[in-house]
Formats: structure tokens, sequence, C-alpha cells
């Protein structure tokens, strides 16, 4: 396959002027017209007149309103065309219902629908599908269904056709069309400056019920973003459709946005807390993409983060807004340890801003997304809340319409504050986590204290040699009386050994360092228990306050895993103590309640160079739980009761965060109860919230065999619902079990390999399952590898995607990464692998 390079960029020859597009749709043989307006780009030199075009038959081509014969090459093809503005006129010929690998035009049971980014357009019709070319789109839509739908307003329409104009040039990418047998929930919104919007979320018949919430969210999420960000919505209709078959969450199509049935679709009795709270940030990201994407878009796709990293960024503040913003951060670092620490540690590691790649759909990854949005967070933390707010409007007034780079972002920072942030930028260009040290000096006479970090980046595929990087160390200093006696402070470190000091102390401090997590790094650093257990008790940064705690238990499992020590005392009495503290917000305590998760453990143990044990890994953390059962049973009366929630459900901060609680609580009363409780909440739950933690909570008891068969029995009509039901029991199974049940529900009737949420709630669960997955015999590896080569011939980019568990490959022992790179290589030999799922396994393998 063919490696692309960011240093290759070139403008493209031409500018689009006026797309037009007709498509007559069929399952088999859907004709698509075009009809593109095209004149030289002044910015280029190169004028060779190519067009993507991928698995389409060309029917005729014509320039200027004269046939002509092109040459097609498996990518596209190339024309002789006039020296100035022209038109292209091209019908080809597309077969949607064929089409498994759901990019481009596809069916999901009977409705058409499309997926163009990255490089999906290619797929419909010959275009320059590259999003630095941007076009006018008009599209007429002939089929008999009863909704038809495109990109921005509706123009006319009769039985069996309708126009849509889309006034504001986009990218290819962004281009989508809908058409099904589609019911709406509707509802309006005024925006800022006085225009109505039409707002409708298009569902199959049967899911209205499922509609209000996504509405809610949206109206929210336009408010915020006038309110916060000074950007309006930009049409006279918003429209959002729920397909049941899709890759990924959603896609933010100018004013028709796709969204995963799962990332739209709520009621209470069938999502949980947690899948409304993803809904309305999933809501919020798509919204926030139309300015942050769609307004404003990238050049090229290195410059993906532009929009992801930015938009995550926005919608991580919009639920900080909307919800608890210590709770927001907490989980988002939570997920950021969990996913882009290993992918930046292992072999898929790569820059936030790549620099080359194969297939791009293969960068949509949590350092783009997640890493990207943190630098972001780094850069306001810099310039401080008032310069970001002055750099944005910048940014929006500066380049609307304009398709851009990381270069442009930055200079608008630059401009605004004046600093120079070349150094900044190895955020952008640099792989890797950096690992920060710290030593302490006290002086008692002087009352000086100084903080001195080292901070070290790890080589990564292809950077050997890293140079230091600008890390923002928020620090506070607390007393031995627990009172802060500096506030939180932001320490800039620019060079590979800095130190900072503070003066006028009494006491020697005890530091709070790199409060609200301030920067994405491994803090090496241990204080000891007693530190520990002290700031757990009196920090007064949430976020450190939880880390503490995460802290404790971490080397709690530590010194079980590597030393065979009991589950530790302090951390134990530590967590008993806030647990019950009723002043603190119950959403925080059921964090400060969880411990690492498994994979997060191998992922510390390889951090400081041991070898990890899936087996003791999960022993421990058997046996952590068990303790902290034991040490909270006296109170779980109490708690249940700080649990209870008043009045009718509703999926808010509040609410939710006593649910979580509950649950938590609920899991390990299991272990001293048997399971009775959890029964009879199974039995008397309302919402789904209540219904799946009972339902958890006695698979990982083993007492799940007739909860499971009823609930599939209520269920069994909801795809939703149902992906729950495969993903629960075998990602909260025994270990010795899982394998066993993921091959029992591959032959469910239900089981649906070409649906990715159903083909992700089997085998992604599995993977989920640490010890199972890791199974010494190496079975779980064969089981999953033989999966992703049957899935790949009919959908790369699911396949791709799925490859993950088995990036870390190297951190085991010598058997485990035998079997684990023989799976690899399995899939790696397979004839006809895709261009996607080959980058993949040759990055892991390299
Ligand atoms: N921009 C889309 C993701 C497209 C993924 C293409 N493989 C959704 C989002 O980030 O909002
Ligand atoms: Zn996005």
């Amino acid at each position: 396959p063919q490696t692309i390079y960011l240093k290759d960029y070139t403008p493209y020859g031409f500018v689009v002027e006026a797309v037009h597009l007709t498509f007559t749709l069929d399952p088999d043989a859907t004709r698509v017209k075009s009809r593109i307006a095209f004149a030289p780009n002044p910015d280029a030199t190169d004028r060779t007149f190519f067009l993507h075009g991928e698995d389409l038959t060309l029917l005729s081509a014509r320039i200027d309103g004269a046939e002509v014969t092109p040459s097609l090459t498996e990518a596209g093809l190339t024309c002789d065309v006039p020296d100035g503005p022209f038109t292209w006129e091209a019908e080809v010929e597309i077969a949607p219902d064929a089409n498994t690998a759901l990019e481009g035009l596809y069916m999901s049971d009977g409705m058409y629908c499309t997926q163009c980014e990255a490089e999906g357009f290619r797929k419909i019709t010959y275009y320059p599908d590259r999003p630095d070319v941007m076009g006018v789109f008009t599209v007429r839509i002939e089929g008999d269904l009863p909704v038809l739908l495109s990109n921005g307003n509706p123009q006319q329409a009769g039985e069996g056709w309708a126009e849509w104009h889309d006034p504001w040039p986009k990218p290819a990418y962004l281009f989508a069309l809908v058409a099904g047998d589609l019911v709406a929930h509707s509802d309006q919104f005024t925006t800022a400056s006085g225009r109505d919007v039409a707002l409708n979320l298009w569902v199959r018949p049967g899911d209205e019920g499922k509609c209000a919430f996504g509405m809610q969210a949206l109206k929210k999420s336009m408010r915020w973003d006038e309110e916060v960000y000074g950007r309006e919505y930009d049409l006279d209709v918003f429209n959002i459709v729920a397909v049941d078959d899709f890759n990924m969450g959603a896609m933010e199509n100018k004013g028709l946005n796709i969204f995963n049935s799962a990332a739209v679709l709520a009621s209470p009795e069938t999502s949980t807390d947690a899948n409304f709270e993803r809904i309305e940030a999933i809501i919020a990201h798509e919204y926030f993409h139309n300015w942050t994407g769609n307004r404003i878009t990238c050049r090229d796709w290195f410059q993906l983060c532009l929009k992801e990293g930015l938009t995550v960024f926005r919608d991580s503040e919009f639920t900080a807004d909307m919800r608890s913003a210590p709770v927001k951060r907490i989980s988002d670092v939570i997920d950021l340890r969990a996913r882009q620490f290993p992918e930046d540690q292992g072999p898929l590691s790569h820059p936030v801003r790549p620099e080359s790649f194969q297939e791009i759909n293969n960068f949509y990854t949590a350092t783009i997304y997640e890493k990207g949005a943190e630098v972001i967070g780094m850069l306001k933390r810099l310039v401080g809340d008032e310069a970001y707010a002055k750099a944005l409007a910048l940014y929006f007034d500066r380049h609307d319409g304009q398709a851009c780079t990381i270069e442009d972002w930055l200079a608008v920072f630059a401009d605004v504050t004046g600093r120079d942030l070349a150094q900044f930028k190895r955020w952008y260009s640099q792989a890797g986590t950096p690992r920060l040290s710290v030593n302490e000096e006290w002086d008692a006479e002087a009352g000086r204290y100084t903080l001195s970090f080292h901070q070290h980046t790890p080589p990564t595929p292809g950077q050997p040699d890293k140079a230091p990087q600008v890390l923002p160390i928020a620090v506070g200093l607390l007393n031995a009386n627990g009172d802060e006696v500096v506030e939180t402070t932001l320490l800039e470190m620019t060079e590979a050994e800095q130190s900072f000091t503070f003066e006028g102390l009494t006491g020697r401090p005890v530091p709070s360092i790199l409060r609200g997590f301030s920067a994405p790094v491994v803090l090496d650093r241990d204080p000891g228990p007693e530190e520990r257990a002290f700031l757990l008790a009196h920090d007064t940064d949430p976020f450190n306050r939880w880390e503490a705690g995460r802290q404790l238990a971490r080397e709690s499992l530590l010194a079980q895993i590597t030393k065979g020590a009991a589950p530790d005392a302090a951390y134990l009495d530590g967590i008993a103590t806030l647990v019950r503290d009723d002043t603190l917000d119950p959403a925080f305590r059921a964090l400060m309640l969880g411990t690492p998760t498994q994979s997060e453990m191998a992922q510390v143990l390889h951090e400081r160079g041991t070898v990890p044990d899936p087996d003791a890994i999960h022993a421990a953390a058997e046996a952590l739980a068990e303790a902290k059962a034991l040490r909270l049973a006296p109170i779980f009366d109490a708690l249940a009761m700080a649990c209870h929630v008043e009045g009718a459900y509703a999926p808010d901060a509040e609410q939710s965060g006593k649910r979580a609680l509950g649950s938590a609580v609920l899991s390990l009363q299991t272990r001293r109860d048997g399971g009775v409780t959890a029964r009879a909440q199974f039995e008397s739950a309302d919402n789904m919230t209540l219904q799946l933690a009972a339902l958890t909570c006695l698979v990982r008891a083993g007492q799940d065999a007739e909860a499971l068969a009823a609930f599939e029995e209520q269920w069994r009509h909801d795809r939703l619902v149902m992906d729950k039901w495969f993903a629960m029991q075998i990602a909260a199974t025994a270990p010795d079990n899982a394998l066993p049940r993921a091959e029992a529900l591959t032959a469910h009737p239900a089981f649906d390999m070409k649906n990715p949420n159903r083909f992700r709630a089997v085998l992604g669960a599995f993977a989920m399952n640490h010890a199972g997955f890791h199974r010494a015999d190496g079975k779980g590896y064969d089981f999953v590898a033989d999966w992703l080569v049957k899935l790949d011939a009919k959908n790369p980019q699911t396949t791709a995607r799925m490859c993950a568990p088995f990036q870390t490959w190297r951190r085991y022992d010598a058997g485990r990464q035998e079997k684990m790179r023989a799976a690899l290589q399995r899939i790696a030999d397979t004839p006809s692998l895709s261009r996607d799922t080959t980058e993949m396994v040759s990055r892991m393998l390299q």
C-alpha cells in the first residue's frame, strides 16, 4: 500500500464553484449524475485533472457538454481539460445494498444512508475527494421512499423526489444523503439573532419514544455554543438521523448529522445513566463541529486534530458545565489512561498531528481526539481564559470558510498573546507520553520549598530522540493541618530539568502536584502511603484527591501482585471515611470507590518494568474488592440510604451520581450476600440503570442464568438493549468463562457480524475481559483473530479498529507474546486483507 506524507501536500489544481448531484435510488443499481463547475486554482501550479473514484461504474462523462473518455485507474480518473473554467458531467452506477463496508452510500435495513468521512465520497461519484476542495452542493434525490434528506435547506419536493441546497461551501466528506421510511421527532430553536431553525430527529417507526432526550441535548448544545463561543447555527433546518448500522458513534455532515442509533436513542427503560451522558456529549460534539470542522475545516487529513481535538475539548467543557466539572475531568483522565496511554506507549504511537499514513481511517484515534483535546486544555491553561476566548474569536473571524492547518490555529494564539509557541508545537509533532519525576527540598531555616522536575519522553516508532516539551504543572501546597498555604499555581516547565521555589513558608508543606491533571504525562513520584492518605483526606483539588485514592489502590494492587501483600489498610480506611462523607457529591464518591481496571494495572506494571501476569492481576483485583466489601459491610445500609432517589427517574447529574454510588455499593454487597440484594433490585428495577447494574452483579457472582434468560425474554425486541445483554455477560464474567460464553454467543441467532454494534458487543467485550482474553493457552487471541479475519472481508474499518487489543502484545510474557504475535501474523497473512487492517497489523508487528 502507498504511504501518504504531510510534507508532500500541494493544493489541488482546480477550485469547485458548484456541484449538482442527482441520485436515482435503487438498492442494486443507484445512478448518480454529477455536474461540477471547475475553474483553475490560481494558488496551484499542477493542473493535472484527477478525480478520485472507487468501486464506481462510469456510464458517461462530458466536459462542457461534449463526451470525453477519461483514463481510469483503481483510484480514480484523469482527463484532458480546457485551460479556463469548465463543466464536468458524469453518470455512475453504484450498488448500495452490496456495500457492507458502511462507507459511501449503503443500506441499513431498507434505509439508504451515507458515511463519507474520511474518503467515502469517492465511492459515490468521481470527485476531488480532499478536504481543501470546497463546493456549494445542490442535490436532487429520486426514490420511492417517504423521507429523502440531504445537506442544507430543503428546496422543492414532490412525490418520490426532493431537492436540497447547502449554501455553505463544504468538502465532500461532509456530504450526506438519507432516504427511508422514517418518522420525525420535531422541535424548534430560535438563535440568538432571532433566526428560527426547524429541528428534526429522524428515526424508524417504533423509536419515537426514544427521541426526547437527544432533542433536549441538541437544544442545550445550540444555546451553549452561542453563550460560550458566540457561535450561531447557520441553516433553516438541522436534521439528525438514527441508523442501526454505523461504524462509529456519529457524523457531523452539514445540517444532516447521522448517528449510530446507540449514540442518540434513549429512554429510561432502555438506556443507562451512562448512555444518557454519552448521548448528550456526542450530540454536543457533532453539533459543535458545525463551526469547528465544518465552517472551518482541515486542509488535509494530517490536520485532523484541528477539528477533532478542539471539538472534543469543547464537548468536555460543555459536559463540565451541564454536569459536574470534577467528575467530568476524572472520567476523562480515566479514559485517557485506559485508551490513549497504551496507544502512545506501544507500536501504534503517533503524533497528535501524524506525518504519514496509509489509511486515514486508522487515525481516528484516542491520540488525535483525546490527547488532541488535552493539548488544547494545556494551551488554555497557559494563556488563560481571557486570551483563549480572544484567540478563538480571532480563529473564527480569520478562518471562516477556510481549510486550515495547525499552524493557522497556533498563529491566532501567538498573535493574541505575543507568545512564541514554537516549543509548544512539539505537542503536535512529538509522540509518546512524557514521564515527569520530581525531587523536593525543604529549607526550614529559610522557609523555602523547592520542587525540581525532570521530564523525559521514551522513544516511539520513528522518533528515537525526544526534545523537552512545555508542561503546565499546576501545584498547590498544604500545611500539616491540611490547610492550603499556596493556592493552585501554574508552573511552566520548558527545560528537561527545572526547579521552582516557594518562599515564606512556616513549615514543610505537602505538595499537590499536577492538579486537575494539568498535563497528559505519567507522574513518577512515590510519596509513600501516609502522604497519599493525607491528600486523600485533605486535598482541596478534587482531581488530586481522587488521584490520591487511585494511587493508593494502584500501589496496593502492585504490592499484592509483586509481593503477595494483603490489600492496603490505609487505602481501605481512607475510602471508608470518604465514601460516607455526605458533603461530597455521590458521583465523586462513586469514582472514589472505583479501582484501576485490570488492563490499567497491566499498563502500570509495564511502565514500571514488570511483566504483567493477567491471572495474578485478576486475583489481586478480586482480593482487593473482597477486602473492600468486608471493610464497608457495616455501612452498606447507610450508603444505600444516601443513594436513595426521590421522584421520577431523570438522567441528570444528581440522580445518576446517586445511582452510580448505589451500583458501586451493590457490587460490593453482592460479594457479601450472594446476590440477594442484586436479585431483588433486578426484579424491581423500573429503569435500565438499576436493572443492568443488578444483572452485572449477578454475572460477576456467577449467579446469572435465570436473570440473563429473563432479561433476554424481556428485551429481545430491542437491538440496543440486546447489545448490552451480549456485552455485559462476556465482559463481567469470570475469566475462565469468557471464551466459552463469547463463542456460544457468536452462535446466538441474534448475533450479526455485519452490524458493528453487535460485533463489538461480543468481540469488543471479550477483549475487555482482560484475563479472559489473555488466557495462557492463547485461545482467546485465536478466537478474536478468526473473527477479525472474517469481518475484514466485509467491513475493513471496524476490523482495523478492533485490532487494538493486540497492540500491547510486547508487554506480556514470552508465551503470550508468541501467541499474540502468531495471531497477528495470521491476520497479516490473510489473502486480500484490506488496506486498513494491513496497516494496523504491520505497525503492530514492526
Ligand atoms: N468525524 C466523525 C468521525 C469520522 C470517522 C471516519 N472513519 C465523527 C466525529 O468525530 O465527530
Ligand atoms: Zn468529531
